[in-house]
């Protein structure tokens, strides 16, 4: 065996480490876990957006059997209160109560807190706590929200302007000045749920006598979970483990810290029992964080020859009543300012962006976080530009992407795109589609009386980001480091401990790939563990399209450093130079020999012989190693979308769709083809059929699946997947991140293409037959 022979596992579609337990539906998640003497915890929620709390009557619901406590606010006392710092301009934000005391904000906030010793009886006694509340005006407008003499939202904060920030690069009036033609747009995507498979589910023990707090559930960052309610109740690292076993899906909405979670422990300590919280349905589209509530107003300037001058933007985020933990309500707002310029050559840049504290659920993270409104709003104009100088939107796009010889590139907003492959994903795209043939096709669908559309989305992404580029200022997170450790067992078996979480994307998996690749073992011989703060110093956890990367290059150097270990006591052992041995399939040999060691016989030598080895070789074969990209890597992809709209009921079918994407070097392409459908999946739903709806008052219209329409399977085609596989310059193994894109692109091609086919220019998303009815009807 030599170096060449070793079978490859980065790059290959091994199979999911995690099918078997998934599909044969041995997962375990947070609400299978039960434990002696657990107590069920059932909240009672606001009814309203915004009142006063008069009262609140728990006797009824106290004395129902096998209720063990009904708590208020005043009866729940934390170290310091929940609350997101940040540093951006004209920053206001309340502090998160547990339980609401005077107040509610929103319809779905917490009220009270009823333990039962079943779930049951905890509903039923929910039912029977009386909160008298005091209806107070309001509006659930963002624009409204912000002008003069609005009611407050929370009047200690004298505002419902939750921050005002802005973007200035190069003379943008200039350069709209002397343009061929400019467009503008009121662009609006609406709220969306992020809608995870499963709901939140916690589950929280204490032990008194051993000071351990362990809190398992659904999360997408235990390790900023940990941090949090090690502050919160003023317990040490060492004594809170948090362990997100299976997640039945993040899409971002996992990564705040949530009430209910801090709430658990804080009951599982007081009362010295196990507390299970499991949200319904209800509760999940009442008080998850959800997405994509931005106002738009943007202008585009463009060159007789197409070329992109200038953009403007006023961006207004309906940011809801609370500033999430930790990423704050502006993560989203902000990001989709700083990435409207997309992957275009754009020298003139001006953006404001503001955030209006609302009576509504808060504001987080949605896969892609700002990027898939930025990019609806951006090819739209981009389109829009187009179609007035009749140019074609391929070739709108082909003159104003990024070129090769100008990376690495500093974006409008300050954000720099290292060397990537934005003409190369457009290209592939138009090439795979057959582009001109498809219009041809397009022609004579059109000539039968079919509205046939087409539409193109090209967008860039920041992945895999470093801890150079703070995801918001002033945050209390690093999010740009993780650690490995890996280790090699007395029994030659190899152990890889990361603090990133499996939510169903096969990251486990791909882990396992880059661990065995760069030990040398056989994947079967490694385990990736993963998902709990146990021993990790500090974790974040997965989101932003990190965790392939971020931890993968952790798993690499950890990966390594381990390898080396082995070498040099192969060396000894086999008395040879450790130049002259190479590792594979779990063995250290002598090149060109047949002189060879298992790991195994490796480890027993060190750890059964410890004392005989050399000192310098009286090492655990174990190394923990934390990875940081420093920037970040640039993801990107162009989406071709095929749509038909129906002329009589205004429904879209989408007839194709072709992703073409960069992710870097692929590690599992199977994997990878998985999480673009899943993202273009998600995409459709934004575009298509996901509204969660307030009525003027902030009541919530959409509190269950039968209001909420959530995409499903039969209305997303078959998705064409190609790659274009460009080697990040700026992160070990070359790697870019890829969880979110599809979800980036999909929104934008479809509305690019369902503009296409009804020939009147769609601003708002989702396009439901009914908005598609108002347009095509207002012409
Ligand atoms: S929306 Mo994500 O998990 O950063």
């Amino acid at each position: 065996m030599n170096e060449l022979d070793r079978p490859k596992y980065v790059g290959a579609s091994v199979k999911r480490v995690e099918d078997p337990r998934l599909l044969t539906g041995q997962g375990t998640f947070a609400d299978d876990l039960s434990r002696p003497g657990m107590l069920h915890l059932v909240l009672v929620r606001s009814a309203h957006a915004l009142a006063q709390i008069r009262s609140i009557d728990t006797s009824a619901a106290r004395a129902m059997p096998g209720v063990h406590a009904v708590l208020v606010a005043a009866d729940i006392v934390t170290a310091q209160p929940l609350y997101a710092p940040s540093k951006i301009t004209a920053y206001k934000a309340a502090n998160i109560p547990l339980l609401a005391a005077d107040r509610v904000h929103y319809v779905g906030e917490p009220v009270a807190a009823v333990l039962a010793d079943s779930r049951y009886r905890a509903e039923d006694a929910a039912r029977r706590v009386v909160v008298d509340y005091e209806p107070l005006s309001t509006t659930a407008d963002p624009e409204a929200a912000i002008a003069p003499g609005a009611p407050l939202v929370h009047p200690e904060l004298g505002t419902n302007l939750g921050f005002d920030r802005e973007f200035v690069r190069g003379d943008v009036k200039a350069a709209f000045a002397s343009a061929a033609v400019r467009v503008s747009a009121r662009i609006r995507g609406h709220r969306i749920a992020p809608l995870a498979m499963e709901n939140r589910s916690y589950l929280a023990e204490y032990s008194s006598a051993r000071r351990e707090l362990t809190l398992q559930g659904a999360t997408q960052v235990p390790g900023i979970v940990r941090d949090a309610v090690c502050d919160l109740l003023d317990l040490p690292g060492s004594s809170v483990r948090v362990i997100a076993g299976d997640v039945g899906g993040g899409f971002g909405s996992k990564t705040a810290v949530y009430t209910e979670e801090v709430l658990v422990c804080v009951l599982a300590r007081r009362f010295g029992r196990p507390v299970k919280y499991t949200g319904d349905r209800l509760d999940d589209l009442s008080s998850t964080t959800q997405a994509f509530d931005e106002i738009i107003d943007a202008e585009l300037a463009v060159d007789a020859d197409g070329r992109l001058l200038a953009l403007s933007a006023q961006v207004l985020g309906d940011i809801g009543a609370y500033s999430i933990y930790p990423w704050t309500a502006a993560a989203e707002p902000v990001q989709v300012v700083g990435f409207l310029p997309g992957p275009y050559q754009l020298a003139n840049y001006y953006a404001r962006v503001r955030g209006a504290i609302t009576p509504k659920v808060p504001l987080g993270a949605y896969r892609g976080v700002g990027r898939p409104p930025a990019v609806f709003a951006m090819e739209r104009l981009v389109d829009m530009a187009a179609r007035k100088l009749g140019m074609d939107p391929a070739e709108i796009r082909r003159r104003n992407l990024i070129r090769p010889d100008q990376f690495p590139y500093k974006a409008g907003s300050g954000i720099i795109w290292d060397h990537a492959a934005f003409l190369e994903c457009l290209e592939l795209a138009c090439t795979h589609i057959d582009y001109p043939k498809l219009r041809e096709m397009q022609t004579e669908a059109r000539a039968t009386g079919r509205l046939v559309g087409i539409g193109f989305a090209s967008y860039a992404e920041l992945s895999g980001v470093g801890s150079k580029i703070p995801a918001a200022p002033g945050m209390p997170v690093n999010t740009g480091t993780e650690t490995a450790t890996v280790r090699v067992d007395a029994t030659g078996a190899v152990t890889a401990i990361f603090g990133v979480t499996s939510i169903g994307q096969g990251v486990e998996t791909a882990l396992s790939q880059i661990v065995a690749d760069e030990i040398g073992a056989r994947l079967d011989d490694v385990r990736v563990q993963i998902g709990s703060t146990d021993g990790r110093a500090y974790t974040t956890g997965t989101y932003a399209s990190r965790a392939t990367v971020i931890a993968g290059g952790a798993g690499k150097l950890a990966a390594k450093a381990v390898r080396e270990l082995l070498v040099n006591a192969g060396a000894h052992l086999m008395e040879t130079a450790p130049g002259d041995l190479d590792v594979a399939q779990g063995q250290v040999f002598v090149r060109g020999t047949d002189r060879r060691m298992t790991f195994r016989e490796i480890a027993r030598r060190i750890y059964i012989d410890f004392g005989r080895m050399p000192k310098d070789l009286q090492r655990d074969l174990e190394a923990t190693r934390l990875y940081d990209p420093v920037v970040g890597t640039t993801s990107s992809a162009s989406h071709i979308a095929v749509v038909e709209v129906d002329p009589v009921t205004f429904q879209v079918k989408v007839l194709r769709y072709v992703v073409s994407e960069d992710c870097g070097r692929i590690v599992n392409p199977m994997i990878v083809d998985g999480q673009v459908h899943g993202g273009v999946a998600q995409g459709i739903g934004a575009a298509l059929f996901e509204e969660i709806v307030y009525d003027a008052d902030g009541q919530l219209l959409t509190g269950s699946l039968m209001d909420y329409l959530a995409v499903s399977a039969t209305e997303v085609p078959d998705i064409d997947s190609l790659h274009v596989e460009s080697e990040s310059p700026t992160t070990l193994g070359g790697f870019r991140g890829m969880g979110e894109g599809g979800t980036i692109g999909a929104p934008a091609a479809i509305a690019n293409a369902v503009s296409d086919a009804i020939g009147i220019e769609v601003t708002e998303i989702p396009m439901t037959p009914e908005r598609l009815f108002r347009l095509v009807r207002g012409r």
